[in-house]
């Protein structure tokens, strides 16, 4: 059992209930909090409820496909409106995430703050229990795409509820969240999941082609660049990373969305089992882990890095220089003893 019958129906009260519904996904969007908020929302639209949709900062353009139909806000351009969702509404939906911090510094307090009812449907650890109402918690899905199927199956009494619109973007965030079905894809019933939403209309390929081939060529280029002049290996330890600053990015026109994915190329050279991308922002350094076999970057990443996420893909961060952010980087992958294969 992945969650509880009670669960199921304390949920499905609230919604009936509910006349105004607001989805909320992480900051930073990946495929997997866009494709389970804009198939929440194709589901509700069929409901009949009115459904607010906030996205805490931009999502990369290679969603677009699947946002088309959703209108949304972007948090960080219309901060007042986006308050305003968290409160004038009344069932608050956080897909893809379980913590407050998760929506951004700008909107964590007013997310905590509301007296609306705060539901979680999720797959990351250690949810904020206090913080949220309803929790869907289950890290042994491989998305959260994963389990929204589940629940909204549970919540239609396992009675087919797909539309094509729906089945494409839960594939989505499946697709994005196990790198095209590579890792946290184990269980059968991920790919029972998957043949339904083949069956309900998926066109497997065009999903492929608008996720992975609609890139500029600056994006290419910029990937070449950190292979070429921005990779460290250290090939005694099992371990590689690759930077970039700001100026990299400019060179580079830097687009949200052009990272994505080039922390796993560090990841593809034999014997390396620990991989980081170290990107500097405007305000901070972000840290994207990634590691096959057994090292736990979510482990190594709260440790040290102010952040978290899953065992083999974790993120951090840091208010420091980038050259120190790499320099003490450099020094905690001397002191790990890897190789574990
Ligand atoms: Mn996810």
């Amino acid at each position: 059992m992945l969650f509880s019958e009670t669960l199921v129906l304390e949920l499905k009260t609230k919604i009936n209930k509910a006349n105004i519904i607001t989805l909320v996904s992480h900051f930073n969007p990946d495929g997997d909090t866009i494709g389970a908020v804009s198939a929440m929302y194709h589901y509700l639209k069929s409901k009949d409820k009115e459904i607010k949709v906030v996205i805490p900062n931009d999502f990369p353009s290679f969603l677009n496909f699947i946002m088309e139909d959703v209108p949304y806000i972007i948090a960080s351009k219309q901060m007042q409106e986006a308050k305003d969702f968290f409160n004038n509404t009344d069932l608050i939906l956080c897909l893809d995430f379980n913590s407050t911090s998760r929506v951004g510094d700008m909107l964590k307090d007013e997310l905590e703050s509301t007296s609306i009812t705060k539901v979680i449907i999720d797959h990351h650890i250690e949810p904020e229990k206090d913080k949220f109402d309803i929790i869907f918690s289950q890290i042994k899905v491989s998305s959260t795409c994963e389990l929204l199927y589940e629940v909204i199956n549970k919540l239609e009494d396992n009675k087919p509820f797909l539309t094509k619109s729906i089945a494409e973007c839960l594939y989505v965030g499946i697709c994005t969240d196990t790198g095209s079905f590579s890792f946290s894809c184990q269980e059968r019933r991920t790919y029972e999941i998957v043949a339904e939403l083949v069956d309900s209309g998926v066109d497997v390929e065009y999903v492929h082609q608008e996720v992975y081939n609609t890139y500029s060529e600056n994006r290419l280029r910029l990937l070449g660049f950190c292979l070429s002049e921005r990779l460290k290996v250290f090939d005694k330890k099992g371990a590689a990373l690759i930077y970039l600053s700001k100026n990299d990015l400019r060179r580079f026109n830097y687009q949200i969305g052009d990272c994505e994915g080039i922390v796993n190329f560090a990841l593809s050279i034999k014997e390396i089992e620990f991989a980081a991308l170290v990107t500097e922002r405007a305000d901070r350094v972000r840290i994207s882990f990634r590691s096959k076999y057994n090292f736990n970057v979510n482990e190594f990443a709260r440790k040290h890095w102010n952040g978290g996420g899953h065992k083999k893909a974790a993120g951090g961060h840091a208010f420091e220089p980038l050259e120190s952010v790499i320099e003490k980087l450099t020094k905690q992958i001397d002191e790990l003893d890897l190789k574990t294969k």
